[in-house]
């Protein structure tokens, strides 16, 4: 018994210690391999801190509802200006369980403009220029659940808030059971000629929907489970369907309207907290968030009640989609609930509105991707073909670890059943090997955005003395990029203070935006024309005139998103 126990401790020990060298087993530059989980993404955020000291800053955006950190790697170049002066670029990924690739986009990205800012001259560029906020898993609990127990490729999405999916008063008591022990969830059949599948011709494996007439092989049993709490149905109340990207807090709507919505907005500690980063971060202007399946970029509105957004704006997302779709081959650029579906309470709405950013939500894998080219051509293509590219993907790329062959098993409700199909780590994630292609791409389409975030000059157009100690200045504010200097929504709705130039150092009789250069039109302003209200669009430039009184004159460009600038003219 005692020695045993010893022996227990021992093993327990040889564990922590393997544990402990594996989490060092994380090292700069990060390898995109193999998927990180959940302790191996903080050990890495750990490591580009450390390698990385003057740049990366790992910062506590808050705590999951099980207690986990959700950790964001800020970089910023403290010598060309604070994080805040800068135009700001959020990314995040994993906020649904189950998209773990999301994190490893995130991470690329971080570890990629770190590793390259000494050698790239572009990258140094948007490492000195911008303020980076990287959240690798916005749901750390999802991931870790992911990871660690069995799963579908398609299950723990959402947030740990215990619910009671079927109403009966017990909470998550019938999870889907992996009764075969492969650490995944698949699927059950039973053997039926009243069925309503049959053996597909091409692949045994494959199961095919029955023509009318046709006779029938199997019914299909759903995921593999019994009847935990013997309620007549299995796996009816797993981990509560809480989707947390339908739970931000702008045009939120109830679960009954809104499947997956949380009790009220920002339900759940992660959400919240991570709302609150947000919010405390006001020069962020661009956003992209990462989900997993479907090959787009998604903008808003996510829902059509909400009507366009405003053509300003509009020309900003075409900008940055079309060149997003370029950079990733077989992306589209979508509008969210036109060409995919609305949902309410969803991340680009929040962004949109509330943070005042241009949002996209990138879903990451192309299921063309996951193919075995040819293998059906296009004159016998049939509804199935797409599965059957599938399992000779699984066979001859994949070497026959993404599918579960078929197998009987003795079940306590269904008697003798099979248990086979696609494994969790299949179909919406991309196999290892594809994974630094996808993580690369993704992370240009970022880095292009952030190449065009707002950058705006001050210049002194002309000078002339026009009367008696009295001055007229003309000066000229450029936006080299595509980005304005707040989207155009923001500045109608009044979302924040607009961007402003303030005159000092002289008394100021007069001033405004000029409408005309040529025919010395300018829009004065009554009152206090020595600070002016605007914005600045993309690529182009506002033109101010002011008339002042001698002396040494500041003028002061300050703006939540873009950088500041000031000049100093001498009037005389
Ligand atoms: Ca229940
Ligand atoms: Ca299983
Ligand atoms: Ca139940
Ligand atoms: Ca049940
Ligand atoms: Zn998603």
């Amino acid at each position: 018994m005692r020695i045993m126990k010893n022996i227990s401790i021992i093993t327990f020990l040889f564990f922590a210690f393997a544990l402990q060298l594996k989490a060092q087993n994380v090292e700069v530059p990060l390898r995109f391999d193999n998927y990180h989980d959940n302790q191996q993404t903080i050990d890495a955020i750990i490591a580009l801190e450390k390698a990385y000291p003057k740049l990366a800053n790992r910062i506590l955006v808050g705590k999951s509802d099980e207690g986990r950190a959700i950790w964001a790697l800020e970089i910023n170049n403290p010598n060309t200006g604070t994080a805040l002066s800068k135009p700001g670029v959020y990314v995040d990924g994993n906020i649904h369980g189950n998209e773990i690739q999301a994190t490893e986009v995130c991470l690329y990205l971080a570890d990629y403009l770190l590793k390259n800012y000494n050698s790239i001259p572009r990258i140094k560029k948007i490492v000195d220029e911008n303020a980076w906020y990287i959240i690798p898993i916005s749901n750390v609990d999802g991931r870790f659940h992911f990871f660690q127990d069995p799963n579908t490729m398609n299950s723990n999405r959402g947030l740990r808030i215990a619910r009671d999916d079927d109403h009966d008063g017990l909470f998550n008591e019938d999870f889907p059971d992996d009764l075969d022990n492969d650490g995944n969830i698949v699927e059950m059949r039973k053997a039926d000629p009243n069925g309503m599948y049959r053996t597909s011709h091409e692949d045994p494996r494959i199961m095919v929907r029955v023509k009318p007439g046709e006779q029938g092989e199997w019914t299909k049993l759903g995921n593999e489970g019994i009847d935990n709490d013997g309620d007549g149905r299995i796996n009816e109340d797993a981990e509560g369907y809480l989707d947390p990207n339908r739970n931000w807090g702008f045009n939120w709507q109830p679960d009954y309207v809104q499947r997956g919505a949380g009790s009220y907005p920002t339900q759940g500690k992660s959400i919240r907290d991570i709302s609150h980063y947000l919010i405390a971060r006001p020069n962020i202007i661009v956003a992209f968030a990462f989900h997993n399946y479907g090959g787009m970029f998604l903008r808003g509105p996510s829902t059509g009640d909400q009507g366009e957004l405003p053509q300003q704006d509009i020309k900003v997302y075409d900008y940055l989609g079309v060149n997003a779709e370029r950079i990733v081959p077989g992306y589209k650029y979508l509008i969210s609930w036109k060409d995919l579906y609305g949902t309410y309470g969803d991340f680009t709405d929040f962004t949109d509105n509330l943070i005042g950013s241009y949002g996209f939500v990138g879903e990451l894998t192309l299921s063309e991707s996951v193919t075995y080219k040819g293998v059906t051509d296009e004159k016998n293509k049939t509804e199935f073909s797409g599965a059957y590219e599938r399992i000779k993907f699984n066979d001859h790329v994949a070497h026959g670890t993404l599918f579960k062959e078929w197998t009987k098993y003795n079940h306590p409700t269904y008697g003798e059943i099979e248990i086979g199909g696609w494994v969790k780590m299949s179909t919406r994630i991309p196999h290892p090997f594809m994974l630094e292609d996808l993580v690369h791409r993704n992370a240009s389409a970022v880095i292009f955005t952030a190449e065009n975030t707002p950058k705006v000059s001050l210049e002194l157009i002309s000078k002339e003395k026009i009367g008696n100690d009295l001055y007229k200045v003309r000066l000229r504010l450029s936006n080299s990029k595509a980005i304005p200097t707040m989207p155009y929504s923001a500045y109608k709705n009044k979302l924040y203070p607009a961007d402003m130039l303030k005159v000092s150092g002289v008394k100021v009789i007069s001033g405004g935006e000029i409408q005309n250069i040529y025919f010395n039109k300018v829009n004065y302003k009554e009152f206090k024309p020595e600070v002016q209200f605007f914005y600045i669009p993309g690529f182009e430039t506002k033109e101010f005139e002011f008339l002042v009184s001698g002396g040494n004159a500041k003028f002061e460009y300050s703006s939540r998103k873009a950088k500041n600038q000031s000049l100093n003219v001498s009037v005389k």
